[in-house]
C-alpha cells in the first residue's frame, strides 16, 4: 500500500478547527481513562431539563448486560433542535429545500420550524397519538419530513421511517412489527422528474396490516383518494391546530425512533435509538467530524429513510443551530451538474455523499463539474461504503479543486453516528482510510476465533466499550440484539465489516464480511433477497451473493434453482425480479440471475457462498477446496454457464 499518498492537514485549517492533533490525543485519553468527566462535560452541549449525574453504566457480558447513558437526565430532542435556539437565531434558516426540479425552493427558518413543528404535534396528539407510541413515517425528502420527525419527539411518540424506495410488503412488515398505530406520508414524491407514489403504496400496506390514522401531505397537484375516517388532511389539520406545544420531558433513555435495517439473517431489524446519548452523539459528531462553524450551509445529501440523513440531516445539525440541505431529486436531473449547481445556488459550504454517488458522476468526466463554482465549499465527506482511492482523488481533485479535505466517515445505523473519521484539523489523509478512532471509541481487529490481533494486521473490527450514541436494543427482541452483536466475540461489539490496520495506526474499512451486501451504501440482507425470490411458485431454491459493480460499490447476484418442470426464460427473469421489487423494493432488484440447476453444497447441505461469490466476481481460478462438496460437479456447471447469466 506504499503508493497511497498522504494529505496532511492544512495548517490554516489546524489552527482553526474544533479539534486540533494535540485535542484529539488528549481527547482520546480523557475519554478512555475518565470516561464519566469527559461524557459529563461533552453533555453540556445540550439543553437539559435535569442535567445528569448518572454518566455510563455498560456491560456487554452476558451476564448483567446493559447499556445505558445519562441514564437519570431529562430532556426533549426537539427543544434541542427548535426552541433553544430561538432566542439568537429564529430568524436564520433551519432547512433550505431543494426540490426536484430546479425552479422549486423554499427556505425554512428556525421560527419558523418551531411554530410548524408546534402545530403538527398538537396533531398527532388530536389525533390520539400518546408518549411512547409509534409513528410510522414515509415521506419524500422534504422539511415535512423533518417536521414528522421532530413533531415525534416533541411528545416523545417514537418515529419509525421507511425510506420511500421500499415497496407496500416492506411498509407493512415493519408497521406490524413496531405496532404502529399511525401514518404520516405524503400523496407523492418527485424524483428525477418521475412520481413515487407514495400514498398509494401505503393504501396497499394497509391492505394487509391496519393503523388508526394516516396523516397525508398533499405535495403535488396528482389527486389523492382519501379513505374516509381514517384519512386526515396535512393542511387542514394543521391549519387548525394550536402553535403551542410544550416539549415533551423525556428521560435520556427513553427511546427516540426505530430505524429498520438488513442484517445477515431473517427480516429486517428495528434498530432502537434512545434520547439523550443518540442527540449528544449526532451534535458531537456534526461538530468535530465536519468542523461545523455557525452559519453554515451543510448539506448531506441522504435521504432521511437511512440512518444518515437521521443523524446529519436532522438532528446533528440541528442541533447544532446549522442550516441543513434537503434535496427531494437526484445527481443526475436535469443535467449531470446539478449536485455542483445546487452547491452554488445555496452556497453550500459542506457536502456529504456516498462513493456510489461520485463513482457514478466520475463517469461523465470533470466538466460537469468544472462548470460551476463551488467557491462556497469548504470541507467534503463520504459515507455508506469503502471508496476506493481513484474516486477520493477525483473528489479532492476536481470537486475539492485539490484544496479541499475529505472526511471518509465510517459507521452503521447502529452506532448513530459516525466513529471512525479523520477531523480535519487533526489528521493527514489517506484516500480510501476512515483514518482513526474518534474519542470514546476503542476498536479490536480479532481474528475468526476471536484472537486479538495487534499492529499492521487484517481482520474482523470489532468495538469494546459503549459510546453514547450505540443501538439499545432490536425493537422487541433484547434476545436478537446480544445475539447478533455481542455474542460472536465475548464482551465486544462485533460490527460485521472486515478492517485492516496499517503502520501508522488508520483503519481500512474492507466491506462486510457477514451475508450483507452493501448496494450503492444501502445494505441488503441475502437472506430476505433469497426469501422473496423462492416465493415464486417457479423457484425451487435461490442464493444471493454480492459482486463488485462499478458504480454501486457491490451488485446483487442471484442463483436460481427452478423447480423441475420449469424452463428458464426471459419471461421469468424479468417476473423474478419484479418479484423482488415488489417484496422489498426497487434497490434489492438482481442486477444478475443466474440459473442453476443445482447449487454448491457441502454433505451437511449448506451452501458454499464462497464459492458462489467467487463465481459471481469471475474469480474462477480461485475457487478453493470444492472437496467438501457433496457435488462438486456442480460448480463446473455453474462456472460453464456463467456467461449467459445476465
Ligand atoms: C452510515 C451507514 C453500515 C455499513 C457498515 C460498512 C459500510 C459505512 C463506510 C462503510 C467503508 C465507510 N460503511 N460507511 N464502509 N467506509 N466510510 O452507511 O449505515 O446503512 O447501516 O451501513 O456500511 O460496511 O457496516 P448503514
Amino acid at each position: 500500500m506504499s503508493e497511497i499518498e498522504i494529505y496532511p492537514v492544512p495548517k490554516d485549517l489546524a489552527a482553526k478547527a474544533h479539534m486540533d492533533a494535540a485535542g484529539y490525543e488528549a481527547a482520546r485519553k480523557a475519554a478512555r481513562e475518565t470516561p464519566d468527566a469527559y461524557w459529563s462535560n461533552a453533555a453540556k452541549r445540550l439543553d437539559w431539563m435535569t442535567f445528569p449525574t448518572k454518566i455510563k453504566d455498560v456491560s456487554f457480558n452476558k451476564a448483567d448486560f446493559r447499556i445505558k447513558w445519562f441514564e437519570d437526565g431529562v430532556l426533549n430532542v426537539s427543544a434541542n433542535c427548535i426552541d433553544r435556539h430561538l432566542p439568537a437565531r429564529k430568524d436564520e434558516v433551519a432547512i433550505i429545500w431543494e426540490g426536484d426540479e430546479p425552479t422549486d425552493s423554499e427556505h425554512v427558518t428556525y421560527g419558523q420550524l418551531h411554530d410548524r413543528v408546534s402545530r403538527l404535534s398538537n396533531v398527532l396528539k388530536s389525533s390520539g397519538v400518546k408518549k411512547g407510541d409509534r409513528v410510522t413515517i414515509y415521506m419524500p425528502m422534504i422539511p415535512e419530513a423533518a417536521y414528522a420527525m421532530l413533531a415525534c419527539a416533541r411528545i416523545g411518540a417514537v418515529h419509525s421511517v421507511i425510506f420511500g424506495g421500499f415497496s407496500p410488503d416492506s411498509i407493512a412488515g415493519r408497521i406490524e412489527d413496531c405496532q404502529s398505530t399511525f401514518v404520516i406520508t405524503a400523496n407523492e414524491g418527485c424524483r428525477g422528474g418521475k412520481r413515487v407514489p407514495l400514498k398509494a403504496n401505503v393504501d396497499k400496506a394497509l391492505e394487509k396490516v391496519s393503523v388508526e390514522k394516516v396523516l397525508v401531505l398533499r405535495h403535488t397537484d396528482t389527486a389523492t383518494p382519501m379513505a374516509e375516517g381514517r384519512d386526515i388532511d396535512w393542511q387542514t389539520a394543521v391549519d387548525a391546530a394550536s402553535p403551542d406545544c410544550p416539549p415533551e420531558p423525556m428521560g435520556a433513555e427513553d427511546p427516540l425512533f426505530i430505524l429498520y435495517t438488513s442484517g445477515s439473517t431473517g427480516k429486517p431489524k428495528g434498530v432502537l435509538h434512545t434520547t439523550g446519548g443518540y442527540l449528544l452523539w449526532a451534535s458531537w459528531t456534526h461538530e468535530h467530524v465536519f468542523d461545523y462553524r455557525a452559519g453554515e450551509v451543510f448539506w448531506c445529501t441522504a435521504d432521511v429513510g437511512w440512518v444518515t440523513g437521521h443523524s446529519y440531516a436532522v438532528y446533528g445539525p440541528l442541533a447544532n443551530a446549522a442550516t441543513t440541505l434537503f434535496f427531494e431529486g437526484i445527481p443526475n436531473y436535469p443535467t449531470v451538474s446539478r449536485f455542483w449547481d445546487v452547491v452554488d445556488k445555496h452556497k453550500v459550504n459542506i457536502f456529504y455523499t456516498a462513493p456510489t454517488a461520485i463513482r457514478a458522476l466520475m463517469k461523465d468526466g470533470d466538466d460537469p463539474v468544472k462548470s460551476s463554482s463551488r467557491a462556497s465549499l469548504r470541507l467534503l465527506g463520504t459515507v455508506g461504503e469503502p471508496i476506493n482511492p481513484e474516486a477520493w482523488r477525483w473528489y479532492h481533485e476536481v470537486v475539492g479543486n485539490g484544496k479541499l479535505p475529505i472526511v471518509d466517515t465510517w459507521w452503521q445505523t447502529e452506532t448513530g453516528g459516525i466513529l471512525i473519521s479523520p477531523l480535519p484539523g487533526a489528521t493527514d489523509l489517506k484516500p480510501g482510510s476512515a483514518t482513526k478512532p474518534l474519542p470514546g471509541i476503542e476498536l479490536e481487529i480479532v481474528d475468526a476465533d476471536g484472537q486479538v490481533l495487534e499492529g499492521v494486521t487484517e481482520g474482523n473490527l470489532c468495538i469494546t466499550d459503549s459510546w453514547p450514541g450505540q443501538m439499545r436494543t432490536v425493537y422487541g427482541d433484547d434476545a436478537r440484539f446480544f445475539e447478533t452483536y455481542f455474542s460472536t466475540y465475548k464482551g465486544k461489539y462485533f460490527t460485521g465489516d472486515g478492517c485492516r490496520r496499517d503502520e501508522d495506526g488508520y483503519y481500512w474499512i474492507t466491506g462486510r464480511v457477514d451475508d450483507v451486501i452493501n448496494v450503492s451504501g444501502h445494505r441488503m440482507g441475502t437472506a430476505e433477497v433469497e426469501s422473496a425470490l423462492v416465493l415464486h411458485h417457479d423457484v425451487a431454491e435461490a442464493a444471493v451473493v454480492g459482486f463488485p459493480h462499478d458504480i454501486k460499490g457491490q451488485g446483487i447476484y442471484a442463483y436460481v434453482t427452478l423447480n423441475a418442470d420449469v424452463m428458464p426464460s426471459e419471461e421469468l427473469r424479468r417476473a423474478l425480479i419484479a418479484q423482488v421489487r415488489n417484496e422489498i423494493g426497487p434497490i434489492a432488484a438482481p442486477d444478475v440471475i443466474q440459473w442453476a440447476p443445482a447449487l454448491p453444497k457441502t454433505r451437511s447441505g449448506k451452501i458454499m457462498r464462497r464459492i458462489l461469490r467467487k463465481i459471481a466476481e469471475n474469480e474462477i481460478g480461485a475457487l478453493g477446496d470444492t472437496s467438501t462438496l457433496a457435488d462438486p460437479s456442480v460448480v463446473d456447471d455453474l462456472v460453464k454457464n456463467r456467461a449467459a447469466a445476465k
